[in-house]
Parts: C-alpha cells; structure tokens; sequence
C-alpha cells in the first residue's frame, strides 16, 4: 500500500487516539510551565498532571492538577501513573551541562537513573514516553556545522553522557519491548517567562535581563562561539506537535531540532540596534570548553519531513518578542 501522507496520517490519528493521560516530571522548569500550558490547552486541563520536587506558585497549582514527583523514587511515580491512569510521561527532570559539572552525583542519578525509572515505568505500562535530548550529546569528535542526526557522539561532560545514555537506552526498549520513546535534541532555548537553569547556553536569556537592566552583560563564553538556539514558543510547539505525531510517520526515534544559531557578538548586535548604547564585555570561564565541544549548527531536516517541524521566529523575530516580553 501507498505510504500515507503526513497530514493524512495526522488526520486518522486525531479520530483514532484515545485523549491522553499525560504525566511532565521536572514540570516547573524552563521548560515545563509552558509545555504542561500547552498540553493542558490540547487535551484539557485534568488530563494532565504537573509534578516537581519543588512548591508550584498558588497561580499554577489552581490551572491544573499537581502532585509531588521525584524521578529518583519508582514506586512513588508508579502510584501517581497507576492511580491516575497515565498514558503518556514526560521526563523533563535533568541538571543540565554547566550545573551537572558541578554535581556530578546528582546529574548522574537525576538524569540517568531517573530517565531508568520513567522507561522501566513505560515498559511496565505501556506508557508513550518523552524525554528530551541535547546538542551536549555530540563532542569534540562531531563534526560542528551541520551536524546530522546520525554521527560522531562522545560527549565530554557528565550531562552529555548521560543524554546519549537516554537516546540509546530509549531506542533498545523501543526495538526490544516496544516502548514508544521519542527524543528531541534541542538547542538552546530563549525564554521570557522562565529561568533556565545552569545550561552553557544560558547566557543567551541573561543578555535580555542585563540589557534592560544594566545597558551592558559581561558573556562568560567568548564572542565568536557559535551555537544552536531555538526561541521557547517553537520548543513547546514542535514538542507538542512531536509528541503527538503518529508512529507511522516516525522512521527513527530521536532527531535533531534547531532554528537558527548565533554568537555572542551577533546577539548582543541584535540588541544593541534595539537598546540605545547597550554593550557587552567578555570573560569566558570554564563553560567555553563546554561551548566548544558543541555543534555551531545542526541539520534538522529529518524531523522537518518526518513530522513537519518549522520554526516561527527566526533570530530578529525572537528578539523583538524577548523585549516587547520583558518590558512589560
Ligand atoms: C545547556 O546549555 O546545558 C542546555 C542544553 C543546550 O541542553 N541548555
């Protein structure tokens, strides 16, 4: 039989699919606020369950509901999916490359047997799981422009190891159970409403803050690093729209997503056409030798033919929407 179009496919799942039941771990992240909004819009709000370590503010425990989670703990999150009746886990719990060199321990347990626990759980319940990847999967040994989803993957930091961990170790439970893992490597993600917290590509937000606040950002990467970026608004949506794009129009299980990429120099430039005599000074620390173990871009053309990734905003979009954000 002829191979179904991707709209057609989409289609027949959207008639087809049983309204998930959908559990974000780590939900109070970067990340997490935005995508459980998102989610909630989609499949309505009591379907999906928030969970964190930490305290949600009173606005976000009264959208939805919200139960304590811990990654590290099977048999709590096993009670939250079995009672709840989950259907779908999204693992966003991870320290990320910066703090992860920190905390080696905690990286190693948060992200790699926390990721052990939610697979093992969507094995055991047949449960859709995603859990995100990175550009800190690839290393010095990958080739930097244009990096295919298929290449060189030696990552040198704690956080990277663990992310390539959670590619292959989903992929083995897809062949061999046929647990339904999906992975997305982001790039750095620009946001307004949320902290990221300790990437190498954080600086990338901070610049934003500075500049309405100071007029001027010391960059603790040099000026001419290079690196994907992506602005929040199209992680969330791409991630929705990955999520729930059926299997048949998946041909692997992890892909490459980018948007654009830039340097310091270059977004701090962007800036400065917008805030009159903004300037950055810079003194690279031990995050540049995490910088420069990254791609400087990636070819994501797979996922854009797979499941029709497109980003919206491109480098001058995001930073008009940053700035008309935060000086609200
Ligand atoms: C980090 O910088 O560690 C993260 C990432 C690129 O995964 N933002």
């Amino acid at each position: 039989t002829a191979r179904r179009s991707l709209p057609q496919l989409r289609r027949f799942a959207s008639v087809t699919a049983p309204t998930p039941k959908i559990l974000v771990t780590g939900a109070l992240g970067q990340l997490g606020v935005g995508l459980v909004q998102l989610l909630r819009n989609k499949y309505g709000a009591n379907n999906v369950i928030s969970s964190d370590v930490r305290k949600p503010t009173a606005a976000m425990r009264s959208e939805g509901p919200f139960v304590f989670g811990d990654v590290l703990d099977y048999k709590q999150l096993e009670s939250i999916v079995v009672n709840n009746d989950v259907t779908w886990i999204i693992n966003l719990s991870a320290l990320l490359s910066a703090v992860g060199e920190m905390h080696m321990d905690r990286a190693l347990a948060i992200n790699m047997q926390g990721f052990q626990n939610t697979l093992e759980l969507a094995k055991r319940h047949q449960l859709r799981i995603l859990c995100p990847s990175t550009i800190g999967a690839f290393g010095p040994s990958t080739p930097r422009d244009n990096t295919p989803d298929l290449t060189i993957m030696r990552p040198t930091t704690i956080y990277g190891i663990t992310k390539v961990h959670v590619e292959l170790m989903g992929e083995y439970y897809h062949r061999r159970f046929g647990v339904d893992f999906r992975s997305l490597r982001y790039p750095g993600i620009i946001s307004a409403d949320t902290e990221p917290g300790g990437g190498t590509t954080d600086y990338a937000v901070q610049i934003f803050h500075s500049a309405l606040k100071d007029n001027a950002y010391k960059c603790y990467l040099g000026p001419d690093t290079a690196l994907p970026m992506m602005y929040l608004p199209d992680c969330l949506n791409g991630t929705v729209s990955f999520l729930s794009a059926p299997t048949e129009s998946l041909t692997q299980r992890t892909y490459n997503m980018a948007a654009f990429s830039f340097t310091p120099k270059e977004i701090s430039a962007k800036i400065a056409e917008r805030v009159k005599g903004f300037e950055t000074t810079y003194e690279p620390d031990y995050r540049q030798a995490i910088a420069d173990s990254w791609p400087r871009s990636l070819d994501d053309s797979i996922a854009r033919k797979d499941w029709g990734w497109k980003n919206e905003y491109d480098l001058d979009g995001m930073v008009d929407d940053m700035l008309v954000r935060l000086r609200k």
